[in-house]
């Protein structure tokens, strides 16, 4: 508080050097969720949770080789190629989300970069899914200036492009694309405002130093992400990473701490792998400033908590989902609601 009794409001920073990320890593736990909790009540109801349901738009097949995922054709994952999912199944899970509470929806397609053809079966999704009163995200890979600007057209509220892990880190996991490609998506998704979704995973053999250097590269974007999704990888037979060693719990808790308190006014969604996570573990991501999280029994291939075993996580912490943003209740969005 400040002289005159104002609150003085914590500032979101841009220019967070990598050695001040490090130095948060290693405050005493307590004091790190001091810090996180005191930053997140400045700028969220700390008691709501963001609500986001997945859809898997395209599944599998994909060209490139993420040692993390089930959905690159260079493993055996028994996850098969698909061809896109049809306008009216999508229309039918956003529909579903809806009735259950989610307020945003995002669609997932395994390409290494959409083609035209291929934008051309996404557009409408985006349209119909922005109708029914939803926030929409797509993440369909490396995107061109264009090809942002017509899913911005679209309707498209956000775009999930996920740096994944450090810069340093990244070519151990991923060789057919490069962390610079990343970047590149990211500036052109902005570019087309559009708000950008960007996390990454824990849990593929990293370091606390490549969860420092992840972090420091997105609280120094020029803006930082609306959302930043915090994965725990989920092991997955046939992926090079299907034995990786866990991550301890308590650390990725002070992930989610860090990330709250580089990228205050960000939700940071608690996101894959909460199926291995006690609710203790999640309750306490949540204090951290965990405040969003993916909401059905599926993610794009693998299992999610089911809705009813997280509405009663959320009752048991006294925590309640976040109403949608304003946008969504406009007439033009509500219309086919
Ligand atoms: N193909 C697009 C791309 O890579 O940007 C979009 C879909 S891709 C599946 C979206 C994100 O899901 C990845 O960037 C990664 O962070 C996450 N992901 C994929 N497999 C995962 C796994 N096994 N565990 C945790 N997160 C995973
Ligand atoms: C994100 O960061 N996590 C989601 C979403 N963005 C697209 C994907 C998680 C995928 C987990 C593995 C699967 O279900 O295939
Ligand atoms: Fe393809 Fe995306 Fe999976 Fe990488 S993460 S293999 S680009 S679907």
């Amino acid at each position: 508080m400040s002289a005159s009794g104002q609150i003085n409001l914590i500032a979101a920073r841009h220019d967070w050097t990598r050695a001040e990320v490090s130095a948060l890593f290693e405050l005493p736990f307590p004091d790190l969720l001091y810090q996180a909790q005191t930053t997140h009540r400045q700028y969220f109801d700390p008691a709501q949770v963001q609500v986001s349901t997945l859809m898997s738009v395209k599944t599998g097949g994909c060209t490139e080789d993420c040692a993390y995922c089930p959905q690159s054709s260079h493993y055996e994952t028994g996850v098969g190629g698909e061809h896109v999912a049809p306008l009216e199944a999508v229309v039918a899970a956003a529909k579903a989300a809806k009735a259950q509470g989610a307020t945003r929806f995002c669609m997932g397609a395994a390409w290494r970069s959409p083609k035209a053809r291929n934008l051309e079966r996404i557009e409408p999704m985006i349209r119909a899914v922005s109708e029914l009163g939803l926030e929409t995200c797509a993440t369909l890979g490396m995107l061109t200036a264009e090809q942002a600007k017509r899913l911005q057209s679209a309707g498209l509220d956000y775009y999930n492009h996920n740096i994944d892990t450090s810069q340093e880190h990244y070519a151990n996991i991923i060789s057919t694309r490069s962390f610079q490609e990343r970047l590149d998506t990211l500036e052109v998704v902005r570019d087309a405002g559009l708000k950008v979704c960007c996390g990454g995973i824990l849990g593929m053999g990293e370091t606390r130093q490549d969860w420092a250097g992840m972090l420091h590269t997105l609280a120094t974007l020029p803006e930082h992400p609306g959302s930043v999704p915090i994965n725990q990888l989920v092991r997955v037979p046939g992926t090079p990473l299907a034995d990786a060693a866990p991550v301890d719990p308590l650390d990725f808790v002070r992930v989610i701490a860090v990330a709250r308190i580089l990228m205050p006014a960000a939700h940071v969604r608690l996101s894959a792998g909460r199926t291995e996570m006690s609710d203790e573990m999640q309750a306490l991501c949540f204090v951290a400033g965990a405040n969003s999280i993916f909401y059905g029994e599926e993610l794009l291939t693998t299992p999610n908590p089911s809705s009813e075993k997280d509405r009663e996580l959320l009752a048991r912490l006294g925590m309640r989902p976040e109403a949608p943003p304003a946008s969504c209740a406009a007439p033009s969005k509500a219309a086919a609601g």
